[in-house]
């Protein structure tokens, strides 16, 4: 065991509560910034080489090996999702879902507007918290969803195909943040938060009177993505998760001071989690016993305090993390700028909102003192959690159980391990642990500051995403992986729970407009290579075959908007090609059996040659063509 001596055991009693001394203030605060050095070397570099040697069989997958299990890591303010290969943190693929992909024509081709939308003016995104559909309380594999904080966005991912296919503004709020599915019976909803209070209406004409600023918890639908209600809350939303019943989901709030400036937002000693209660929403849905916001038709309630629809736990102090343990027993905040953990139980909320209970915090029944800047806790399934510590640049590994103990009185060390992380740690994840199968294998620490753990890179570092062993009684760190900015937060999924398919289908949705256009023009998709002229407008449809384009000329006139069409026919794993016309910003990918198209303007009379932009055959270089641009 490589427990620290000097862990001070928790205040955090019933009885007691927690001494002022264990929050943190202002000037305690300011250290977090500079703060890559604060973490204390807990293992010696030969214990650390002994240990990493001895857990080596366990992460090491060799050349041809399959990974156990997929990852999804968010790409934060990159506003993709990258796919990952887990125990060996090989990146599989990247999926573009916010922001612009020269590789797979991602905010180039029609199709990929169709998702975004065509008059979509944003090129960024900030995706934070990847989450993959559930039935029963069991990962299905059908969907991922994304939360994009910078335009208050949430994307759904196809994981048979592991592209973006809907994509859904939430109205009336601003910044989506944190992101949780409904776990049971399935997910019917996606649950969502918006972080920033805002005037209503936010139309310029009133900014000053803070009265009519609120913001909202918004659940949307996973099948439709369209928003099925909204509630408004007091304070403001940070993280969320929902309860292995389908009747709650619980967010976090650090700021309930409504404050405008940083000490304002830590002014209270505790802020809050509120509990939502869905049936009662829903049912009030059902009834129509709602309002709307401007032009929106979202069912709006009100959940402020004093409301049916919630109730607000009070929790030290600015609030960040929001995890459900597996057995479904708990709600677990991690306190931030508290060095505790609150420990909400879930089989108290139906007193709660019952009015059975004498005060909100009779739910709370454990809150183990773990160490600085607590942010996110992650479980094992064995009943030990594992919560990260910002500011001291550690695990915590902590026994539930007997944190409860603890609470209650009883002189129990709830504490099993601290383990460095390298360096200031936001999320962790361990294996399945969202899920009702949290199998204890491995946990995921991404910490958001590398370093001097990688070769120099300038100014600008990777973040480093560490993976620990967490099968034994030890937490075991196996393997650093730098990645670029910024995976918030990830998911481990066990491989059999995604079934992916290996090519196309032709009827497959997602090209389902190319389709509908060429039934128009009454043009078979798999077999035709013709140039449809409609006004100024072209349309140009082609097959591939490995290496050749079947259309190898066209014709169009200077300021024609060309529409061009390619299917590939091959129907060979991994065969994809690409579509590259040079100088005009163009660039898409077509996988097997896919159609893809994208539409540009031929503003430049002369010859210009297109081409296979990815490498698919021998004789790659020679699948081109040319567009002949006649001068107006
Ligand atoms: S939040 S570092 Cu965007 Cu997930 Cu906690
Ligand atoms: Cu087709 Cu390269
Ligand atoms: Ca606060």
């Amino acid at each position: 065991m490589t427990k620290k001596d000097d862990i001070v055991q928790g205040e955090g009693t019933k009885s007691g509560g927690l001494s002022r001394r264990g929050f943190l203030g202002a000037t305690a605060l300011a250290g977090i910034g500079g703060a890559t050095g604060l973490g204390s070397l807990v293992m010696t570099r030969e214990s650390f080489a002994a240990a990493a040697e001895e857990a080596r069989n366990n992460y090491v997958v060799h050349p041809g090996e399959l990974d156990e299990y997929y990852g999804f890591w968010s790409g934060g303010h990159s506003g993709e999702v990258r796919v990952m290969g887990v125990p060996s943190m090989r990146e599989l693929m990247r999926i573009p879902v916010f922001n612009v992909d020269s590789a797979t024509g991602w905010g180039i081709t029609n199709e990929s507007k169709d998702v975004l939308g065509h008059d979509n003016t944003f090129l960024n995104g900030d995706a934070h918290h990847p989450h993959v559909s559930m039935t029963d309380g069991r990962y299905d594999g059908k969907y991922l969803f994304i939360n994009d904080k910078a335009n208050t966005r949430v994307a759904r991912i196809r994981l048979d195909i592991m592209k973006c296919d809907k994509i859904t503004t939430v109205p009336n709020v601003q910044a989506i943040h944190g992101l949780r599915l409904q776990k049971v019976p399935k997910t019917n909803y996606v649950f969502c938060n918006a972080e920033y209070v805002i005037p209503h209406p936010n139309e310029g004409s009133d900014m000053e009177n803070m009265e009519n600023h609120f913001t909202m918890f918004n659940a949307i639908d996973a099948e439709t993505m369209e928003v099925a209600f909204q509630v408004i809350v007091d304070g403001n939303l940070d993280n969320t998760d929902a309860d292995y019943t389908g009747r709650y989901a619980c967010s976090t709030c650090y700021n309930s001071e409504k404050a405008l400036d940083l000490a304002g937002t830590m002014r209270n000693d505790r802020d809050w989690a509120v509990v939502f209660h869905i049936e009662r929403i829903e049912k009030a849905v059902k009834d129509g016993s709602y309002k709307t916001i401007g032009d929106s038709k979202v069912p709006v309630l009100d959940g402020r305090k004093g409301s049916d629809f919630t109730r607000y736990i009070p929790v030290p102090k600015n609030p960040h993390g929001l995890n459900t343990s597996p057995d479904g027993k708990y709600f677990m905040a991690a306190g931030k700028l508290s060095p505790t953990v609150t420990i909400i139980a879930i089989d108290k909320l139906d007193d709660l909102f019952a009015g059975n209970l004498n005060e909100e915090r009779d739910v709370v029944v454990g809150e183990p003192e773990l160490g600085l800047g607590p942010l996110h806790t992650t479980f094992d399934g064995r009943g030990n959690a594992y919560t990260t510590l910002f500011i001291d640049s550690q695990v915590a590994k902590w026994n539930i159980e007997d944190a409860i103990r603890h609470y209650n009185g009883e002189q129990v060390d709830y504490l099993r391990q601290k383990l460095d992380v390298h360096y200031q740690p936001g999320h962790n994840h361990a294996s399945l642990t969202e899920s009702r199968d949290a199998d204890g294998k491995w946990l995921v620490v991404l910490s958001k500051f590398s370093k001097d753990r990688f070769l120099p890179v300038g100014p600008l570092h990777p973040e480093n995403d560490q993976l620990i062993d967490i099968s034994g009684e030890e937490m075991k760190l196996v393997h650093d992986g730098p990645t670029f900015a910024e995976p918030h937060d990830c998911i481990l999924v066990r491989r059999d729970q995604i079934q992916t398919k290996k090519i196309y289908e032709r009827d497959d949705p997602f090209f389902a407009s190319a389709r509908e256009q060429a039934e128009k023009d009454g043009i078979t998709l798999e077999a035709d290579n013709k140039v449809i002229r409609d006004g100024n407008k072209v349309r140009v449809y082609m097959t591939s075959i490995a290496p050749q384009f079947m259309l190898t000329e066209f014709k169009v006139k200077q300021g024609d908007e060309v529409t061009v069409y390619v299917t590939n026919l091959d129907t060979i794993e991994d065969v994809t090609h690409g579509f590259c016309m040079v100088n005009h910003g163009v660039s898409m990918e077509i996988s097997p059996q896919q159609t893809a198209s994208v539409t540009f303007t031929a503003d430049k009379p002369g010859v210009h040659w297109y081409y296979c932009n990815w490498f698919c055959h021998a004789l790659h270089m020679e699948m081109v063509g040319r567009m002949l641009v006649e001068k107006a």
